[in-house]
């Protein structure tokens, strides 16, 4: 009895001083940090969107911590795996930061051999090896990336599942929606939805539809920043590169989702290239320019926690 009890107190202890992260990455107790390793290869600039829209940075190996995090997840998955790190010098040719603002100079890892060499001086982003080597390379080729994210104080799980507040759950539907007010276009809008772990917003009923349409009005025009349309937003919806044929993102005819209102004298595939959808703020669809941002919906399902304990 009094053992049991030693243990429910530390674990809520270490609750609460490791905190939560996604599933999807480990933790390292060392390092007192999140990792994931993306074996698909994406440029270095896509590896740093996609990070960041995870609620990560592309790591960079700052302390002996960090390095032996990184190799260690490598030496896992590929002992060959050469990743980008998130040290770069994008912004000023030579002028090499992590994404956090730390120097190059403030890192003590060893390079590869002939490296730096800045081949064909076009070599501004870092990587490192499984070797635990680094080695400056063109951001434009694509390389597997590691996602970091440094312990914090606990992190509160919502009802969606999320440790990102902005997610609420919606009773009469049962799902959870977030409304993006930074605009993007509808392919960087999928992945921000899908990076949070949930889709473009598919509307499935008429209740849903006013779920949506009360979701944005609290988000009044003022609430959105920059020059672009405030009165719709998009949607899970395009044509597949089909005239008119729009289907979810989930591959279903509207009709099959169950909900095709659209608004008057819509799709009208308005000068050529409205390819994606939305809605309107009166819950009504749209066909929009899938290139112009705008605000976004994102949807998820409650069901599953996308968030952990760390486990030290
Ligand atoms: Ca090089
Ligand atoms: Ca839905
Ligand atoms: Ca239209």
């Amino acid at each position: 009895m009094k053992s049991s009890f030693k243990y429910f107190v530390l674990l809520l202890c270490l609750n609460f001083i490791e905190g939560s992260f996604r599933c999807d990455y480990q933790y390292s107790s060392k390092a007192q940090a999140w990792f994931k390793l993306v074996p698909v290869p994406a440029n270095w600039f896509d590896a740093r969107l996609r990070c960041s829209q995870e609620g990560a940075v592309l790591a960079s190996p700052i302390t002996p911590q960090i390095l032996a995090g990184m190799r260690n997840i490598m030496n896992r998955s590929n002992a060959e795996y050469e990743v980008f790190t998130g040290t770069h010098a994008t912004i000023s040719q030579g002028d090499y930061y992590t994404i956090e603002g730390t120097s190059l100079s403030n890192i003590q890892v060893p390079w590869a051999k002939n490296e730096p060499d800045n081949k064909d001086n076009v070599e501004s982003c870092i990587t490192l090896n499984g070797n635990g080597e680094l080695a400056d390379r063109s951001c434009e080729v694509t390389l597997p990336y590691i996602c970091y994210r440094p312990e914090s104080s606990h992190v509160a799980v919502s009802e969606c599942g999320t440790v990102d507040p902005e997610y609420q759950l919606d009773k009469r539907t049962n799902k959870c929606y977030k409304l993006h007010t930074v605009p993007r276009n509808f392919s960087r809008a999928f992945l921000a939805c899908s990076a949070e772990g949930g889709h473009l917003a598919i509307i499935n009923s008429d209740v849903e539809a006013t779920v949506l349409r009360e979701l944005f009005a609290k988000y009044p025009d003022a609430k959105f920043f920059g020059n672009f349309r405030k009165d719709y937003a998009f949607l899970g919806f395009y044509d597949w590169g089909e005239k008119w044929d729009f289907r979810t993102v989930h591959g279903e005819t509207l009709m099959e989702a169950g909900y095709v209102k659209f608004s008057s004298g819509e799709p009208n595939d308005w000068t050529p290239g409205e390819n994606c959808g939305g809605m309107f703020r009166t819950g009504l669809l749209i066909d929009v320019w899938c290139n112009k941002p705008a605000g976004f919906i994102c949807e998820k399902s409650p069901g599953f926690s996308l968030a952990c304990q760390a486990v030290p």
